[in-house]
């Protein structure tokens, strides 16, 4: 009971202490409502202390180094069943393919690889010889592009495990996928492994075969095993076919290369490392590994494309991409 003086006293505390709080949760409420809402960033995006937005490579990859891209605008953010897929517009490299936080295209400088990678096996081949071209992973389509521009290959097939990458290139890289309207190419949506084994069984042999792969954690991950290079070469054609495997990187894996090159010399008579520079990738380099049962350094024919459609592969870089620095050529070939 109280002390004394108005009986509704108690009351009218509780009821000011009530209306005050509602106010305050009021005021709260609409400071909050001021701010400019953040949707959740997907994920290797932050912003720095001027609000803009940044890419950061982040790895378990590539340890304790992580490259990083300004982001203009973000494209597309979303997961495929079985990875994260990113595709941003930057400021310096033009628009960017990242799978599982790692970069897979830009339009600046995806030329370099993809042209390696389907030219050096192609001028590897004689004149005339590739009917029957295939490419593993790949699936923003630039190695397909790049086979697409010799007359002389009757069918290009492509396996890529990730049917989403191939949609969403198809949408938003359109200089890259261009090679899927090629009436040549047939496409495959499943696992490598599978395809390869339904090949054998088939009796189906390729004269070209490109491993256009990702890095050897997450989907590409068993494709970099031994087992793998085992079904590659048995779809190879035994005489003039020519393998061109994603090679990594020689001053983060040495050991992995290590590892490729003498699993594949086990399998091919000639397999030799070709160096790519690319700013995009770890530490701005990365390998195509070539296997042949012929000699893989000196180009073997000419033409067969117009050089005029190229814009990072030429003969004479053919053979000067092999050329390696002396603590790789060690590692790579050494005893
Ligand atoms: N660390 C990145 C390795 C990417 C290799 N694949 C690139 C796909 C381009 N077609």
């Amino acid at each position: 009971m109280s002390s004394g003086g108005c009986p509704f006293a108690g009351v009218g505390i509780s009821l000011f202490a009530a209306l005050a709080g509602l106010g305050t949760i009021l005021m709260n409420t609409k400071r909050f409502m001021r701010q400019p809402l953040e949707v959740r960033l997907p994920a290797g995006v932050d912003r720095d202390e001027e609000g803009k937005l940044w890419f950061r490579e982040i790895s378990e990859f590539w340890k304790g180094q992580c490259f990083s891209i300004r982001i203009e605008k973000i494209v597309y953010s979303g997961k495929s069943q079985l990875q994260e897929i990113l595709i941003f517009d930057s400021e310096k490299y033009g628009r960017v393919l990242v799978l599982d936080g790692a970069i897979q295209v830009t339009t600046l400088d995806e030329v370099a690889y993809q042209e390696v990678m389907a030219h050096t096996p192609m001028h590897l081949i004689n004149n005339g010889e590739c009917k029957r071209a295939l490419v593993i992973g790949g699936g923003d389509g630039g190695v397909l592009r790049e086979l697409a521009k010799y007359p002389e290959i009757q069918e290009i097939y492509i396996c890529e495990i990730d049917g989403d990458v191939i949609e969403l290139s198809k949408k938003y890289l359109s200089t890259t996928s261009i090679g899927y309207s090629d009436p040549r190419v047939k496409v495959f949506v499943e696992d490598g492994f599978k395809f390869l084994q339904s090949m054998i069984n088939e009796g189906i042999l390729f004269d070209v075969v490109v491993s256009d792969l990702s890095d050897p954690i997450g989907p590409a991950e068993s494709i970099f095993n031994g087992e793998f290079l085992e079904l590659l070469a048995k779809v190879v054609e035994p005489k003039n076919g020519v393998a061109a495997l994603q090679g990594e990187c020689y001053w983060l894996h040495s050991h992995l290369i290590r590892q490729l090159v003498d699993k594949s010399k086990s399998l091919f008579k000639n397999v030799s490392y070709a160096t790519i520079a690319i700013p995009t990738y770890p530490c701005g380099q990365i390998g195509c590994l070539v296997m042949s049962s012929n000699p893989v350094t000196v180009p073997r024919r000419n033409g067969g494309v117009n050089p005029g459609d190229l814009r990072y592969y030429s003969r004479e870089l053919h053979s000067a991409q092999f050329v390696l620095p002396k603590l790789v050529e060690k590692f790579v070939y050494g005893d």
